[in-house]
């Protein structure tokens, strides 16, 4: 039976919740059943959602909110998403507790990080000398930058090679790791662009958009395929 994964999408002020169709297609395509998790605010509701998924999966989006890692906001800080982050934290704490299996892409790597007690850049460009252009000008389905992989990890062991294309469309990054959390793959200028829970439990999370690269890029289906294989 399709294990059902529950997506965590954007969420608007209207309370509208979407996701993307790139998503949606890369779990069906691996082997889930994906379903889309509105914005709910009751915990029994949200404990019902976490024990009814086989997996979770967070997507990309706005920036989480600064006070949420006990900073200030700055300027170059992007609107954050505030009821975004008030779902997707306790989704995770919930999910996270329950030892269910998670994939984190893009926002998805920031929240995963913030929930586990790390930090973010808030802007790359203005907080970290860039090399790379981590916002890429290039088609959403083009790679625009390879990320190196760091032997003994998940993803070394997965890919079997030591760098992979990643596309890029973020403005922030990890800063200081998260508790439990793991680095696996840095861009040449070294901003963490993967890593993965050190515990029994299946956590990866990447900065860059793998479903935007799923249906061209034979090496970015087996992330899909890995996370839908631990949530059988
Ligand atoms: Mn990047």
């Amino acid at each position: 039976m399709k294990p059902i994964i529950g997506i965590l999408g954007e969420v608007d002020a209207e309370k509208s919740t979407i996701v993307q169709t790139a998503y949606l297609n890369s779990i069906e395509k691996s082997g889930g059943a994906p379903i889309l998790l509105p914005y709910v605010t009751e915990k029994e509701t949200l404990e019902r959602y976490v024990s009814l998924c086989d997996g979770f999966l967070f997507t990309g989006g706005g920036d989480v909110h600064p006070n949420r890692y006990g900073e200030e906001m700055k300027e170059t800080c992007g609107t954050p998403d505030v009821m975004r982050d008030e779902l997707e934290l306790a989704v995770f704490a919930s999910a996270y507790k329950a030892g269910k299996p998670i994939l984190a892409i893009c926002r998805g790597i920031q929240l995963v990080n913030v929930a586990l007690g790390g930090t973010l850049y808030q802007d790359l460009p203005t907080e970290y000398p860039v090399e790379l252009f981590h916002r890429q000008k290039e088609p959403k389905f083009s790679p625009s930058h390879r990320v190196k992989i760091i032997e003994n990890t998940p993803l070394h062991t997965l890919i079997g090679a030591s760098s992979m294309t990643a596309n890029s469309f973020h403005h922030q990054a990890v800063k200081q790791l998260g508790e439990g959390l793991e680095v696996m793959a840095l861009s040449d200028d070294g901003i963490i662009e993967a890593v993965y829970g050190k515990g029994k439990q299946f956590l990866r999370a990447y900065q860059w958009h793998p479903e935007r690269l799923f249906a061209t890029h034979a090496p970015t289906r087996l992330l899909f395929e890995e996370f839908i294989t631990a949530c059988k």
